[in-house]
């Protein structure tokens, strides 16, 4: 079996998606996510100039080979761009692989470690109420887990929080990057009272998570992690931007609050330290950006022995076929944690078709042959791309800060 052709598609049914599609001479083709949220084009140019004409004629059934051959072969190794480029390759040839063998993919992984997959869903509101009304929509829905991201008194515009209540939250909303203001300091003061609310209501059993967005320096995150120890959180994520991973070894000092990290991370160098220190607990890199499911499998398995769980992103911007994927290796991986679930818009899943179901707070990857995602390439050429960037954030003295 040969790869015949490559192509790479290019929608916006709600968000930005970019796909690979691998087309092999016997028939078989399979699909790959390379979404890279506000930097989608320099991706597609990556893999229309630079992959494709190398994948053609190469045998689709040489993953790891063809994972090496791409990956040292760019001599510039590593960074978002790249990885996520060779992730899309990946994820379609691992798709052609299960369609050869006539199996789901998580069959050809080493099989079921459980039976559904965990999930945590998006309760955001504007203020305390209408947090609390969003986690109890979730709990209804039988959601076990909720992450809570809620607008600060006194400051405009926050993260996680959608602009009209109710409304679906799209953190990439503008042509250009906008700049919202933030302070730590009345966000310190604000976000236990938020989960003590949540706590009253809900009860001691939900898990509650929180998405801090890069926002804290090591100390402030030491702060807040103590300051939320009394309503025990499943996690609390990126609370400091990671490229120093020593710093979260101030943070562990000060505090038991569970530390997850790792959506911007594109390879296992950019998480060792942070997992052989023990300075986390839940590895958040996803299949799409860390170089597909062969690499995030290296990273999971060194995670395991540091009893460091997966904990994978799953933000509408990765797509139906991330998903779809991710579910596949969440229910194999040993060492599973929690998927994040942002519910895909509806033309999405129309554009998307695929397998993967949604029960009771837990998902379930179906047992088509493959990741069990398709693309309909007709109905994708009805949304063309349209630019679209995640805001910056600047301090109340005009300092620029994290997103
Ligand atoms: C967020 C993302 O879901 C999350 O955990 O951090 O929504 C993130 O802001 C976007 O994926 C960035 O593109
Ligand atoms: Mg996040």
């Amino acid at each position: 079996m040969k790869i015949r052709a490559a192509k790479v598609i290019v929608t916006c049914p709600g968000r930005n998606m970019v796909t690979l599609k691998i087309e092999t001479d016997e028939g078989i083709y399979g699909i790959g996510d390379a979404t890279l949220n506000g930097r989608e084009k320099a991706v597609v140019a990556y893999l229309e100039d630079h992959l494709v004409p190398a994948l053609i004629g190469r045998d689709p059934q040489r993953i790891e080979d063809t994972w090496q051959y791409l990956y040292r072969g760019a001599y510039w190794r590593r960074g978002p761009v790249t990885m996520t480029a060779i992730a899309a390759v990946d994820m379609a040839l691992w798709d052609i692989k299960a369609k050869m063998a006539n199996m789901p993919l998580y069959q050809l992984l080493g099989g079921k470690s459980r039976d559904r997959v965990m999930v945590y869903g998006h309760a955001t509101g504007t203020d305390i109420q209408g947090c609390l009304e969003e986690v109890e929509r979730h709990v209804s829905q039988g959601y076990q887990a909720v992450r809570v991201q809620c607008g600060i008194p006194g400051i405009a515009s926050t993260y996680g929080v959608a602009k009209v209540p109710g409304q679906r939250y799209e953190p990439a909303d503008s042509e250009l990057p906008a700049e919202h203001v933030w302070s730590t300091e009345k966000y310190l003061n604000f976000v236990p009272r938020l989960f003590e609310a949540v706590r009253v209501q809900f009860g001691p059993d939900l898990h509650l998570l929180h998405d801090v967005h890069h926002r804290l320096t090591p100390i402030e995150a030491a702060r807040l992690g103590k300051l939320v120890e009394p309503y025990h959180l499943f996690w609390l994520e990126d609370c400091v931007p990671a490229e120093n991973q020593q710093a979260f070894q101030l943070i562990r000092q000060h505090t038991t609050t569970p530390l997850a990290v790792g959506e911007v991370f594109n390879s296992i160098h950019d998480c060792r330290e942070l997992i052989q220190s023990q300075s986390i607990d839940y590895i958040r890199t996803t299949l799409t950006h860390a170089g597909g499911i062969t690499h995030v499998r290296r990273i999971a398995d060194f995670a395991a022995l540091y009893h460091v769980r997966t904990g994978f992103h799953g933000a509408t911007d990765l797509s139906p076929v991330c998903m779809g994927a991710a579910l596949h290796f969440d229910t194999w991986v040993p060492n599973f944690g929690i998927q994040e679930h942002m519910p895909h818009s509806d033309e999405t899943d129309a554009v998307f078709p695929h397998a993967y179901r949604f029960e009771q707070g837990y998902f379930t990857p179906g047992e088509t042959p493959g990741h069990g995602v398709d693309i309909d390439e007709k109905l994708a050429a009805r949304y063309p791309y349209k630019p679209a960037y995640l805001p910056v954030n600047r301090l109340e003295d005009g300092t620029l800060w994290h997103w």
